[in-house]
């Protein structure tokens, strides 16, 4: 049993020294094939939707560390069989590891956007993990036939010294493939030209007098991130191009300099995932640095029959967006800026569509590198694939962030208080219900302009007791947000919040 244990120890250290060597060519070719990333970027695709909709609303962005420690555990697995096989026939113990780099391989080559150089990290993880095994095998079973013969000898060390040195040696190899991944061109480098259309000041927002409401402006840092993604594109400035083809009367191919050189636009909206459940947090204000939209497709020369662009990312991921609204008059924008500084690679370095009033998944592609004008009949997104909405406006919600859902607050008085948003329309109003009793109308804070949230908050005098709290959204039109509840899937939530609060 205790040999069992440590040839099962064996294949796992073997296999994660083949990782972490994976992982470092990788950084030196492409983040996204390293083996782990690219059999966990596979899963992702492969994952139906309703199961990533749970996994989203039950790990929330902790979906991918735990994606990836799945698929390392699930490695581990497989790798300590392997180990233990390794102990009398070598070479079956090997061919577990083998399997596990053949089917890592795979993912990362059929990636889309993905080429067969793809299979190197890979190889080096084969070759490695082999190598491991076999140098820790070999010293165990020297150190065995010393144990048979009684005779004392170096061999045993010789175990110790394997181990301690691949150990080693995994580590390293995952931080040398940090440091190369961190030393890429990096966003702040980028100096960016001011907007010929600026946006006005913006106002100071309620965050300081009424603590616990988002803050008007979602700092870079914190905004939310959402996309399918394991590893971030390493794509630089220099060579970058922004292609704009299928029906139109030119094909463009656009540098990040000439984006630059063309008319900037400077303006504030709020982005919102259609996975955000009511009163969810992926949701964020910034203020975007970019060309109109239109500017572009009007030097390309849109044809007749698209109905869509059809947005790719540095890796042919592909977005959806509807021709007629992104061009209705809305600020739609090609970014390159995001909060006064160039998008960070979280955020779509360097160039990312924004398209106020639509949900992200239908407007909002990062490290956009081609539109393409097209019909919805001929070519399907990632999205549409799956089967989520193609025409998806935000719908209005609003949100309580003070005091929180089960807070205990002391009575007396106090405010209740949060965000609400209806992008394109504008919020008009925002009203709380006290345990079911009149809609209160909210004092609102001051506006950035109708694509973007506003913040809101009701003074109460709040009396001893458990409370339960309501809030609702009505926009400019009068449009009053929908009570009727909706999963995020497959145009969005809908539902008011609704939470208990108890007041000492
Ligand atoms: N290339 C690419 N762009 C993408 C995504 C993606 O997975 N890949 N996710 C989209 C979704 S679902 C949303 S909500 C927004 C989120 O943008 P953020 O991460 O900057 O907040 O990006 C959109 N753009
Ligand atoms: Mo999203």
């Amino acid at each position: 049993m205790k040999q069992r244990l440590t040839y099962a120890g064996f294949g796992i250290l073997a296999t994660l020294v083949g990782m972490a060597a994976g992982h470092l060519v990788a950084s030196l070719i492409d983040p996204a094939s390293s083996p782990v990333l690219a059999v966990g970027s596979t899963v992702i695709d492969l994952t139906p939707t309703p199961v990533k909709e749970w996994a989203v609303a039950q790990f929330g962005t902790a979906d991918k560390p735990i994606l990836v420690g799945s698929v390392m555990a699930g490695a581990a697995v497989l790798a300590a069989i392997g180990g233990i096989l390794a102990r009398r026939r070598f070479w079956l113990g090997a061919s577990v590891l083998l399997l596990l780099v053949v089917v890592a391989a795979a993912a990362a080559v059929l990636r889309p956007g993905a080429g067969p150089l793809d299979a190197v990290p890979a190889l080096a993880t084969a070759l490695t993990g082999v190598g491991a095994l076999w140098w820790l095998t070999h010293a165990a079973s020297a150190a065995d036939r010393e144990v048979e013969s009684d005779a004392p000898g170096p061999s045993r060390r010789g175990v110790l010294i394997a181990t301690g040195a691949l150990a080693v040696a995994a580590a390293a190899m995952g931080g040398v493939g940090r440091l190369v991944t961190g030393l890429r061109a990096d966003p702040s480098d980028v100096t960016l030209p001011k907007a010929t259309d600026p946006a006005p000041a913006f106002p100071r927002g309620l965050e300081e007098k009424y603590p616990g409401i988002a803050s008007f402006r979602t700092p870079t840092s914190d905004f939310y991130r959402i996309d399918t993604r394991l590893s971030l594109p390493t794509q630089g400035i220099e060579d970058y191009t922004l292609v704009i083809d299928g029906d139109v009367e030119e094909e463009l191919t656009l540098t990040f300099q000439d984006l630059l050189d063309m008319d900037l636009i400077e303006r504030d909206i709020t982005l919102t995932c259609v996975s955000n459940d009511v009163g969810g947090p992926y949701v964020g204000g910034a203020r975007w640095l970019g060309v109109r939209l239109t500017d572009l497709l009007d030097r390309a020369g849109v044809g007749g029959s698209a109905d869509q662009i059809l947005s790719t990312d540095v890796d042919g991921m592909t977005i959806s967006t509807p021709l007629d609204v992104a061009t209705d008059g809305r600020d739609a924008m090609i970014a390159v800026g995001m909060n006064g500084a160039a998008l960070p690679r979280e955020h779509g370095f360097p160039v990312r569509m924004v398209v106020p009033g639509l949900y992200g998944f239908v407007s909002a592609c990062k490290w956009l590198t081609r539109m393409t004008l097209t019909t919805y009949d001929e070519q399907e997104a990632y999205w549409t694939e799956r089967d989520w909405a193609i025409d998806a406006p935000i719908k209005i919600s609003s949100r309580i962030d003070t005091p929180k859902s089960f807070e205990e607050i002391g009575s007396g008085k106090t405010f209740i208080g949060g965000v609400a948003w209806a992008q394109d329309r504008g919020i008009g109003k925002v009203e709380v219900q006290v345990d079911g009793g009149d809609w209160q109308t909210a004092e609102l804070g001051p506006s950035a302009g109708v694509d973007y949230w506003r913040q809101w908050y009701l003074p109460w005098e709040a009396e001893s007791g458990q409370h339960t709290l309501t809030v609702r959204a009505v926009s400019q039109e009068g449009e009053v947000q929908s009570p009727a509840r909706a999963m995020p899937f497959p145009e969005g939530s809908s539902g008011y919040q609704q939470i208990i609060v108890r007041v000492g």
